[in-house]
Protein backbone atom coordinates (compact mmCIF):
# COMPACT_ATOMS: atom_id res chain seq x y z
CA UNK A 1 0.00 0.00 0.00
CA UNK A 2 2.70 2.20 1.04
CA UNK A 3 4.82 1.38 -2.15
CA UNK A 4 2.12 2.92 -4.41
CA UNK A 5 2.50 6.42 -2.76
CA UNK A 6 6.18 6.06 -3.33
CA UNK A 7 5.95 5.01 -6.97
CA UNK A 8 3.76 8.21 -7.68
CA UNK A 9 6.35 10.23 -6.20
CA UNK A 10 8.82 8.63 -8.26
CA UNK A 11 7.19 9.30 -11.56
CA UNK A 12 6.26 12.79 -10.82
CA UNK A 13 7.18 14.73 -14.41
CA UNK A 14 10.16 16.90 -14.20
CA UNK A 15 7.76 19.49 -15.84
CA UNK A 16 5.90 20.14 -12.76
CA UNK A 17 8.21 21.50 -11.16
CA UNK A 18 7.28 25.86 -10.38
CA UNK A 19 9.09 27.78 -12.85
CA UNK A 20 9.79 31.62 -11.72
CA UNK A 21 7.88 34.23 -14.21
CA UNK A 22 9.62 35.31 -17.44
CA UNK A 23 11.12 31.80 -17.31
CA UNK A 24 9.68 29.15 -19.69
CA UNK A 25 11.19 25.42 -20.24
CA UNK A 26 10.05 23.51 -23.90
CA UNK A 27 10.69 20.33 -23.52
CA UNK A 28 11.86 18.79 -26.66
CA UNK A 29 11.56 21.55 -28.89
CA UNK A 30 14.55 21.89 -30.71
CA UNK A 31 13.91 18.13 -31.82
CA UNK A 32 11.87 18.98 -35.32
CA UNK A 33 15.44 21.03 -36.39
CA UNK A 34 18.07 18.28 -34.54
CA UNK A 35 19.94 16.97 -37.92
CA UNK A 36 20.15 21.13 -39.20
CA UNK A 37 21.54 22.06 -35.64
CA UNK A 38 24.04 19.78 -35.72
CA UNK A 39 25.34 19.87 -39.35
CA UNK A 40 25.57 23.79 -38.58
CA UNK A 41 27.18 23.16 -35.00
CA UNK A 42 29.73 21.22 -37.19
CA UNK A 43 30.55 23.89 -39.86
CA UNK A 44 30.40 26.55 -36.73
CA UNK A 45 33.52 24.43 -35.63
CA UNK A 46 35.37 24.15 -38.23
CA UNK A 47 35.93 27.85 -38.69
CA UNK A 48 36.04 29.22 -34.74
CA UNK A 49 37.41 25.59 -32.78
CA UNK A 50 36.33 25.13 -29.38
CA UNK A 51 38.69 26.92 -27.04
CA UNK A 52 39.10 26.95 -22.87
CA UNK A 53 38.85 30.78 -22.35
CA UNK A 54 40.18 32.19 -19.50
CA UNK A 55 38.46 34.10 -16.38
CA UNK A 56 39.78 37.56 -15.45
CA UNK A 57 40.82 35.83 -12.21
CA UNK A 58 43.08 33.67 -14.16
CA UNK A 59 41.29 30.19 -13.79
CA UNK A 60 41.05 28.13 -16.89
CA UNK A 61 36.79 27.32 -17.78
CA UNK A 62 35.74 24.22 -17.88
CA UNK A 63 33.31 24.34 -20.40
CA UNK A 64 34.86 24.35 -24.08
CA UNK A 65 33.56 27.41 -25.65
CA UNK A 66 33.00 29.09 -29.54
CA UNK A 67 30.55 31.61 -30.87
CA UNK A 68 28.52 32.27 -34.13
CA UNK A 69 26.63 35.30 -34.50
CA UNK A 70 27.85 39.36 -35.39
CA UNK A 71 30.09 39.23 -32.32
CA UNK A 72 30.72 36.29 -29.70
CA UNK A 73 31.41 36.12 -25.74
CA UNK A 74 34.49 35.93 -24.79
CA UNK A 75 36.83 35.95 -21.08
CA UNK A 76 40.17 36.64 -21.39
CA UNK A 77 42.66 38.42 -18.39
CA UNK A 78 41.06 41.66 -19.17
CA UNK A 79 37.46 40.46 -18.52
CA UNK A 80 33.68 39.48 -20.18
CA UNK A 81 32.54 40.86 -23.44
CA UNK A 82 31.33 40.87 -26.68
CA UNK A 83 33.83 41.21 -29.32
CA UNK A 84 33.12 40.31 -33.09
CA UNK A 85 36.52 39.02 -33.98
CA UNK A 86 37.55 35.61 -32.67
CA UNK A 87 40.61 36.31 -30.89
CA UNK A 88 41.60 32.73 -32.03
CA UNK A 89 41.60 33.15 -35.51
CA UNK A 90 41.55 37.15 -36.16
CA UNK A 91 38.86 36.26 -38.51
CA UNK A 92 34.93 37.75 -37.88
CA UNK A 93 32.93 34.61 -36.23
CA UNK A 94 31.08 32.44 -38.36
CA UNK A 95 27.44 33.59 -39.60
CA UNK A 96 24.22 32.72 -37.12
CA UNK A 97 23.22 30.03 -38.91
CA UNK A 98 19.30 30.05 -40.09
CA UNK A 99 18.79 26.78 -38.17
CA UNK A 100 19.72 28.65 -34.95
CA UNK A 101 18.26 32.33 -35.27
CA UNK A 102 14.78 30.29 -36.70
CA UNK A 103 14.91 28.07 -33.44
CA UNK A 104 15.54 30.72 -31.12
CA UNK A 105 12.71 32.84 -32.85
CA UNK A 106 10.15 30.12 -32.22
CA UNK A 107 11.02 29.39 -29.06
CA UNK A 108 10.85 33.04 -27.85
CA UNK A 109 7.31 33.03 -29.46
CA UNK A 110 6.88 30.31 -27.86
CA UNK A 111 7.35 31.53 -24.46
CA UNK A 112 6.04 35.03 -25.39
CA UNK A 113 9.18 36.77 -26.89
CA UNK A 114 7.68 37.75 -29.70
CA UNK A 115 10.12 39.87 -32.54
CA UNK A 116 13.70 38.57 -30.82
CA UNK A 117 16.19 38.57 -33.37
CA UNK A 118 18.95 37.07 -31.65
CA UNK A 119 22.92 38.34 -32.57
CA UNK A 120 25.04 36.21 -31.16
CA UNK A 121 25.61 32.35 -30.09
CA UNK A 122 27.53 31.28 -27.41
CA UNK A 123 28.28 27.79 -28.07
CA UNK A 124 29.20 26.03 -24.55
CA UNK A 125 30.67 21.86 -24.73
CA UNK A 126 30.76 20.10 -21.66
CA UNK A 127 32.49 16.55 -21.19
CA UNK A 128 31.53 14.82 -17.75
CA UNK A 129 32.64 16.13 -15.18
CA UNK A 130 32.54 19.35 -16.58
CA UNK A 131 30.04 22.24 -14.90
CA UNK A 132 29.10 25.71 -15.20
CA UNK A 133 29.28 27.91 -11.51
CA UNK A 134 26.68 30.27 -10.54
CA UNK A 135 26.63 33.48 -12.90
CA UNK A 136 24.01 36.19 -14.27
CA UNK A 137 24.26 36.81 -18.33
CA UNK A 138 24.90 40.53 -17.94
CA UNK A 139 27.25 41.06 -20.94
CA UNK A 140 24.61 42.21 -23.31
CA UNK A 141 23.51 45.68 -24.20
CA UNK A 142 19.62 44.93 -24.55
CA UNK A 143 18.43 43.48 -21.53
CA UNK A 144 14.94 43.79 -22.88
CA UNK A 145 15.60 40.58 -24.86
CA UNK A 146 15.24 37.02 -23.71
CA UNK A 147 17.47 34.59 -23.87
CA UNK A 148 16.92 31.11 -25.64
CA UNK A 149 18.74 28.21 -24.41
CA UNK A 150 19.12 24.78 -26.74
CA UNK A 151 20.66 21.67 -24.86
CA UNK A 152 21.89 18.69 -27.02
CA UNK A 153 23.60 15.33 -26.14
CA UNK A 154 23.76 14.23 -22.59
CA UNK A 155 21.63 15.26 -19.92
CA UNK A 156 22.50 18.00 -17.69
CA UNK A 157 21.08 19.41 -14.37
CA UNK A 158 20.24 23.33 -14.71
CA UNK A 159 20.88 24.91 -11.49
CA UNK A 160 18.14 28.00 -11.63
CA UNK A 161 18.63 30.25 -8.68
CA UNK A 162 17.46 33.73 -8.01
CA UNK A 163 18.42 37.40 -8.54
CA UNK A 164 20.25 37.32 -5.93
CA UNK A 165 23.69 34.82 -6.07
CA UNK A 166 22.77 33.98 -1.58
CA UNK A 167 19.31 31.99 -3.07
CA UNK A 168 19.32 28.42 -3.41
CA UNK A 169 18.98 26.98 -6.57
CA UNK A 170 16.50 24.56 -7.67
CA UNK A 171 17.62 21.41 -9.66
CA UNK A 172 16.08 21.81 -13.37
CA UNK A 173 17.05 18.42 -15.42
CA UNK A 174 17.36 19.11 -19.27
CA UNK A 175 16.89 16.11 -21.75
CA UNK A 176 18.47 16.85 -25.43
CA UNK A 177 15.81 18.44 -27.44
CA UNK A 178 14.88 21.04 -24.49
CA UNK A 179 15.41 24.59 -24.87
CA UNK A 180 14.93 27.04 -21.95
CA UNK A 181 13.83 30.69 -22.54
CA UNK A 182 14.40 33.18 -20.18
CA UNK A 183 13.89 37.20 -19.62
CA UNK A 184 11.85 39.99 -18.26
CA UNK A 185 11.44 39.33 -14.75
CA UNK A 186 13.69 36.61 -14.84
CA UNK A 187 16.75 38.26 -17.32
CA UNK A 188 19.26 38.46 -14.65
CA UNK A 189 18.49 35.44 -12.34
CA UNK A 190 21.97 33.14 -11.13
CA UNK A 191 22.15 30.04 -12.63
CA UNK A 192 24.59 27.12 -13.67
CA UNK A 193 25.17 23.77 -14.67
CA UNK A 194 26.18 20.87 -12.17
CA UNK A 195 28.64 18.37 -13.47
CA UNK A 196 27.38 16.49 -16.25
CA UNK A 197 27.21 13.25 -15.28
CA UNK A 198 29.17 10.40 -17.63
CA UNK A 199 27.33 8.74 -20.44
CA UNK A 200 26.86 7.79 -24.23
CA UNK A 201 24.61 10.18 -26.23
CA UNK A 202 23.24 8.16 -29.62
CA UNK A 203 23.85 11.36 -31.66
CA UNK A 204 26.30 13.18 -29.70
CA UNK A 205 28.42 10.99 -27.88
CA UNK A 206 30.29 11.68 -24.56
CA UNK A 207 29.15 15.67 -24.55
CA UNK A 208 26.64 17.87 -23.94
CA UNK A 209 26.23 20.98 -26.00
CA UNK A 210 24.30 24.12 -25.33
CA UNK A 211 23.51 26.72 -27.75
CA UNK A 212 22.65 30.06 -25.69
CA UNK A 213 21.09 32.62 -28.06
CA UNK A 214 21.02 36.36 -27.00
CA UNK A 215 20.62 40.00 -28.37
CA UNK A 216 24.13 41.62 -27.59
CA UNK A 217 24.22 44.62 -29.39
CA UNK A 218 21.19 47.20 -29.27
CA UNK A 219 18.46 46.68 -32.30
C1 LIG B 1 24.42 25.92 -20.16
N1 LIG B 1 23.76 28.13 -19.93
O1 LIG B 1 23.26 25.56 -20.11
C2 LIG B 1 24.81 27.28 -19.73
N2 LIG B 1 22.58 31.46 -19.57
O2 LIG B 1 25.30 25.20 -20.57
C3 LIG B 1 23.74 29.40 -19.52
O3 LIG B 1 24.64 29.91 -18.92
C4 LIG B 1 22.52 30.16 -19.76
O4 LIG B 1 21.29 28.27 -20.40
C5 LIG B 1 21.51 32.21 -19.76
C6 LIG B 1 20.32 31.69 -20.20
C7 LIG B 1 20.23 30.34 -20.40
C8 LIG B 1 21.35 29.56 -20.20
FE1 LIG C 1 24.39 31.98 -18.57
Amino acid sequence: MGRCVIELELIEPPEQVRLPPGVRLLRGFSLPWEAALLADINRVVAAAPFRHMITPGGQRMSAAMTNCGSVGWISDRSGYRYASLDPHTGQPWPALPGSFSTLARRAAEAAGFVGFAPDACLINRYAPGTRMSLHQDRDEQDLNAPIVSASLGLPAVFLLGGLERSARPVRLPLAHGDVIVWGGPARMIFHGVAPIVAGLHSGLGRQRINLTLRRACPT
